[in-house]
């Protein structure tokens, strides 16, 4: 029998609940295989109900061991309990406390939802619904109550035991080897944010002091013997404390703050309620074992879940189709950290490179869903680019819209306001019309309408009468479950660059509201024309990527090359160069699949040369801008019929160019940064190093005679994870001759970390060449994977599937079997891993006939399975719709 699809659940369906649960006092008795949790819940009426409405509380996979009302056993009759329900048909007319227990087996809880075990470890995961794998609860995120939690464990086995707020009390439990302890969590949260730990683990103190004065105790705990690891988190953790004072003005309001970091996790980190877990790689870094990216990773998510205490925690939703209101808005804040941290032109090139290549697709394709989805499924499928990262851009438009006064003004609106609520992005946007006096009634639709807009240019200038016109129209591509689409509130970040390169000043506009540089695009066309202008200015449109849209601008290549030299907005620099790498590519791969012949283009070639030359910008930013777009990038640009085969050459032939002029410019780059000298992880250390590595890319591509020995020995000799990784991906992805021994030696050194090892499983899986997928069979059975592990899983099989087109999309459909297969095995014991994992077929339709009828019959093979998880039916049913 094919498993049925969950019945779907709508946002105008929406009813609050009939009952409120004001405090929960949780006592937890752990043991392995078996845990005893006793749930004594206060329950009343919500005003408007009717008295003896019935009590229908969430469960999922629960046995009820035991239930009482106002401490008296209860009648057979009076209730009906199954593993997803507690029915009490008529409680009692008063407020009453219900007392529930239920038997937990956390090391059989492989699908990491609720209280299971990582290693030895006992912890949590109740977002989004997990608390009903713990106990029956009105698990919604409009319940909020004020939680005490009573744990109680083998001191032996678990000398930690944790859990929200506050710690009460603690003791002994005379004559049996068990101790307890007890925490109390005065502000009232929804079930999701509930957590608890225990375990054996190492302790890493810190205190923090807060604005007021208040001395915060910070701890992290790791497994023994990884405390050493832990300076770089707690310091970013210290940061994004006083960082959220500062910018938003926000204090932390308990007495400690902890973030265990643990090695089996689904997703990054969760935002527990002064409890914060953590998968153990956003926790854990040296030089040795972590790269650049990872450090930067660590800052930001350690960022973002502390952000959450205020945008999600204090602030939280209504119910799940309001996911945006804490994640988009806690991304902008953390994106915002960053930059505060870091260059902020380079952390914004970053995070539009990761929403062009995670969320553009996704918009374009069959899981398409709008910032906030009207309907779901299953809600652990809508933790997507889209829910983050778009709606971190919308909250940025907003700011760009009405400018940062109003903005913050709308935001402390909104913590005043809101504090203590569960509420809805209408409550949230009616805090920025209030303090901003604008209607935003039509940007609005950013939240309602799903697919990216496609923004058309064209522009005249009118020498006689000095006039610059620009026309502007906007529209939606039709996207499946959305035919027509409303015009949205565009804001346009622009320049006129004059002839000497230099932004011109221009007379009045007409056409559109225009403050300062941002044009505001609010109709489907729009003429916009600006008097007074002196020549014809090349038009710097959509500068800091201002609004997430495709902009369609037809520019010669002598105005992309006259922007990528002078564009005073570094990231329409960034962008002008792309643009020119991307149009020819596109060309070179059409050449290529239709068989004929080609070169990369001079002008091309010529603009990366000088990128390197720019030694007024930093060396991230110049690393960035000599990193060709990716080929899942070309893919998307290409849209239809796409053969990864043949983007895979051009992209090829137009590295080997850029290699073969610049090789001979390369080699002080590259030996600059083997000076040495002590390891820092900031940003303009880390910006040498990634032109460092870029440069030996360029230079192991050129060929050069010594090209393989300068690779090896950057990979023998780095004193740190960036380096030799940067080394290792060169010999095994461009299959140099010392690849194997890399392999092995890389493999040797770091046989004890496992997060090390996920980067050695990842290089392999995302190498081209028709032997990486029997590869990646074989390492799958490797003493060092381990299919339980989601990390482990995400670095050998998600990585091939979403980081080797060519492989993934075999003209033999192996790469898509291989998903396929491996989807239904991890379905079994893990639906959220599997289903995250099925999404890497989200843009099967766009491939060339061939490859999108393998695509097919693999999903279709998924499809037919019978008792697929929730999870991954609701991702087969979509991506085949
Ligand atoms: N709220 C967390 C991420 C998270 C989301 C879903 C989860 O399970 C379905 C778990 C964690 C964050 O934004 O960091
Ligand atoms: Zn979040």
């Amino acid at each position: 029998m094919r498993s049925e699809t969950a019945p779907a659940i709508r946002l105008e369906d929406y009813q609050p609940p009939l009952y409120r649960i004001d405090k929960v006092a949780l006592n937890v008795e752990l043991a392995p295989g078996a845990t005893r949790v006793t749930a004594t819940l206060e329950v009343s009426r919500q005003p408007g109900t009717e008295a003896g409405a019935p009590l229908v509380l969430d469960g999922d996979e629960l046995s009820l061991a035991g239930i009482k009302l106002n401490g008296e056993a209860l009648a057979e009759t009076a209730y009906a309990a199954t593993a997803d329900r507690l029915e009490l048909a008529s409680p009692p007319a008063d407020p009453f406390e219900l007392t529930l227990v239920t038997e937990l087996d956390p090391d059989a809880n492989t699908k990491l939802m609720g209280l299971y075990r990582s290693s030895a470890t006992y912890c949590t995961q109740c977002e989004a619904e997990g608390f009903r794998r713990i106990t029956y609860f009105l698990d919604r995120p409009d319940v909020l109550a004020v939680y005490t939690t009573r744990l109680e464990a083998s001191k032996k086995d678990c000398p930690v035991l944790l859990a929200n707020g506050n710690l009460t009390e603690t003791g002994d439990i005379e004559g049996t080897g068990r101790h307890y302890a007890v925490w109390h969590d005065p502000h009232p949260k929804p079930a999701y944010l509930f957590a608890l730990v225990a375990g054996d683990l190492a302790e890493v103190p810190d205190t923090f002091t807060t604005m007021s004065g208040k001395e915060v105790a910070l701890n992290i705990y790791v497994e023994h013997g990884k405390e050493s690891l832990c300076d770089w988190a707690m310091d970013s953790l210290k940061r994004s404390m006083r960082w959220d004072e500062e910018v938003f003005g926000r204090e932390y309001d308990l007495d400690v703050f902890n973030i265990v970091a643990v090695s089996d996790f689904n997703m990054g980190a969760m935002e527990n309620k002064g409890l914060n877990i953590f998968n153990d790689k956003y926790v854990l870094a040296d030089p040795e074992t972590a790269t650049d990216q990872d450090y930067a990773n660590i800052e930001a998510v350690i960022a973002h879940e502390y952000f959450h205490n205020w945008t999600g925690n204090r602030i939280t939703c209504r119910d799940w189709f309001q996911l945006c209101l804490k994640e988009g808005l806690t991304v902008f804040r953390d994106q915002e950290f960053s930059s505060d941290m870091r260059s902020r032109a380079v952390k914004r090139i970053a995070d539009v490179r990761l929403l062009k290549s995670h969320q553009f697709p996704e918009d374009a394709g069959p899981l398409a869903h709008p910032v906030r989805p009207r309907t779901y499924h299953e809600i652990n499928n809508f933790y997507t680019a889209t829910v983050y990262e778009k709606g971190a851009e919308v909250v940025r438009m907003l700011q760009t819209l009405l400018g940062e006064q109003k903005f913050r003004a709308g935001l402390d609106l909104y913590f005043d306001r809101h504090d203590g609520e569960a509420t809805t992005i209408e409550a949230f946007l009616s805090c920025f019309e209030e303090a901003s006096s604008t209607d935003l009634e039509q940007f609005s639709l950013w939240y309602e309408q799903a697919g990216t807009p496609v923004v058309s240019v064209e522009t005249e200038y009118d020498p006689d009468r000095k006039s610059f016109t620009v026309s502007l129209s906007q529209e939606i591509p039709p996207i499946a479950g959305q035919k027509s689409s409303k015009p949205a509130v565009i804001p346009l970040r622009f320049g006129l660059i004059g002839p000497n390169g230099e932004d011109m000043e221009t007379g009045s506009v007409e056409g559109a509201n225009v403050a300062s540089d941002v044009l505001v695009l609010d109709k489907a066309h729009q003429d916009v024309v600006f008097h007074n202008v002196a020549a014809a200015p090349v038009l710097s449109l959509l500068r800091g990527f201002s609004a997430p849209v495709r902009l369609n601008q037809p520019l010669h290549s002598e105005e992309l090359l006259f922007q990528a030299a002078q564009d005073r907005d570094p990231f329409n620099r960034w962008q002008a160069v792309q643009t020119l790498a991307m149009q020819d590519l596109v060309r070179l791969a059409g050449l290529v699949r239709d068989g004929s012949e080609g070169t990369p283009s001079e002008d091309v070639i010529g603009v990366f040369a000088s990128v390197l030359g720019e030694t007024q910008l930093d060396e991230a930013l110049r690393a960035q801008a000599l990193t060709l777009p990716s080929e899942a990038d070309v893919a998307q640009e290409i849209g239809k019929d796409v053969n990864p085969d043949a983007i895979h050459t051009a992209r090829q032939m137009l590295r080997r160019a850029v290699a073969a002029r610049i090789a001979s410019s390369l080699v002080p780059f590259i030996t600059d940064q083997s000076a040495g000298g002590t390891f820092s992880p900031d940003a303009k250390a880390a910006g040498k190093r990634a032109l460092a590595n870029r440069c030996l890319h360029y230079y192991a591509v050129s060929g050069a005679a010594d090209a393989t020995d300068l690779v090896w020995s950057r990979f023998a000799s780095a004193d740190n994870m960036t380096d030799r990784l940067a080394a290792l991906t060169l010999l095994v992805h461009d299959h140099m001759p010392r690849e194997e021994e890399a392999l092995a030696a890389y493999r040797e050194r770091h046989t004890d970390s496992s997060l090390a090892m996920d980067k050695w499983f990842m290089t392999q899986a995302t190498a081209p060449g028709n032997e990486t997928l029997h590869r990646v069979k074989a390492l799958m059975s490797d003493p060092s994977y381990d299919a339980g592990n989601p990390n482990r899983v995400r670095s050998l099989l998600q990585s091939f599937a979403t980081g080797n087109p060519t492989q993934f999309a075999r003209m033999d459909g192996a790469g898509f079997e291989l998903i396929a297969e491996s989807v239904l095995e991890i379905d079994k014991r893990n639906p959220q891993v599997a289903s995250r994992l099925l999404t890497s077929f989200r843009s099967w339709r766009a491939l060339d006939p061939q490859r999108s009828a393998l695509a097919e019959s693999a999903l279709l093979r998924i499809s037919a399975c019978e008792n697929l998880s929730r999870d991954s039916r609701d991702i087969v049913d979509r991506t085949l719709q």
